[in-house]
């Protein structure tokens, strides 16, 4: 059952180490500044700060691909954040901070624990124009914010550069929506993973209600624990443009804003990552105001009072 699952607790996860591009280690202070923890406090939830995790040192040896970098200080964080992920959702529901998107290997495996000990299958929602699937082997860019989802998923070539991963992710429980850059390996490891995938062609011809009413009864059918990552880059860049990796076409205002609404609804997050904010190519914290406002959604804000519905 719920325990004292009507808090919140902030973990600030300031990972700069998965992208080239810098300035996401700027990401927690972004929040802060831009007023997430009040923005929480006003809806009547109580808020922790967990204070900033800091990443544990990890033999890695050099990996083939000589275009991979930062990989033992990547390792770190992932051992780390799993660590912080399971021992503070005991009692509360986190908000990772981040940080790029390699985070979210440390955040799912910490919460991938936190299930098991509760005896629940752990589901995923991944909002992103990405689908992070790259193999140590097959990432040209060498950028391991674009690896999480295949090592949590179990893809090979990862043991020995990360931590042993406790239990593999099941790809039926995952659900990725907003896709509209995925590579061609990526594309490959796609193809008949049982995972649901929603690119943006889907959310333009169909919406997004149907589908996520579909995930999330099914999370509410198997008492599951649901984590959501959500990436920067999954909004449509004229609305946040303060992230490294942008993509034209992404999901608008109301699009993000109605999947948080639902999120909310459904009573099923368990745990939300927020990465790939950049607040040096933010304009005016414009960016970091959306993702908090999204947040603030997220755990119920809403426009008026409405009767709930059941999943
Ligand atoms: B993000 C790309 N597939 O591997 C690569 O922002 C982009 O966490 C990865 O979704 C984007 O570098 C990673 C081209
Ligand atoms: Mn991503
Ligand atoms: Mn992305
Ligand atoms: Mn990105």
């Amino acid at each position: 059952g719920l325990r004292n699952l009507d808090r919140c607790v902030l973990v600030g996860a300031p990972v700069q180490s998965g992208t080239d591009r810098l300035g996401c280690d700027m990401g927690p202070s972004a929040y802060r500044a831009a007023g997430l923890p009040q923005a929480l406090r006003d809806l009547g939830l109580p808020v922790e700060d967990a204070g900033t995790v800091v990443p544990k040192p990890f033999d890695a040896p050099a990996h083939p691909n000589r275009a991979i970098h930062h990989l033992a200080e990547t390792a770190g964080w992932t051992l780390a954040l799993a660590e912080a992920a399971f021992r503070v959702s005991d009692a509360a529901r986190p908000i990772f901070l981040g940080g790029d998107h390699s985070l979210s290997a440390g955040t799912v495996a910490g919460m991938a624990l936190r299930a098991k000990a509760e005896g629940r299958p752990l589901f995923l929602l991944w909002l992103d124009a990405h689908a992070d699937l790259h193999t140590l082997d097959t990432t040209t860019s060498g950028n391991l914010h674009g690896v999480p989802l295949a090592y949590l998923t179990g893809r090979p070539g990862f043991a020995g550069y990360f931590p042993a991963l406790d239990a593999a992710l099941d790809p039926a429980r995952i659900c990725m929506v907003g896709l509209r850059s995925v590579d061609l390996a990526e594309r490959a490891a796609l193809t008949g993973s049982g995972a649901r995938v929603h690119d943006m062609r889907d959310i333009d011809e169909t919406g997004i209600v149907a589908p996520l009413r579909d995930f999330l009864g099914d999370v509410a059918a198997a008492e599951g624990l649901l984590h959501v990552s959500l990436d920067v880059d999954f909004l449509d860049p004229g609305i946040a443009p303060g992230v490294g990796t942008t993509v034209p076409g992404g999901a608008t205002f109301r699009e993000a804003h109605l999947i948080m609404e639902l999120l909310h609804d459904s009573g099923l997050v368990r745990s939300l990552d927020l990465v790939e904010l950049n607040p040096f190519l933010d304009e005016r914290g414009r960016t970091a105001r959306l993702m908090t406002d999204l947040a603030a959604s997220l755990f119920g804000r809403r426009i008026l009072d409405r009767p709930t519905r059941s999943f």
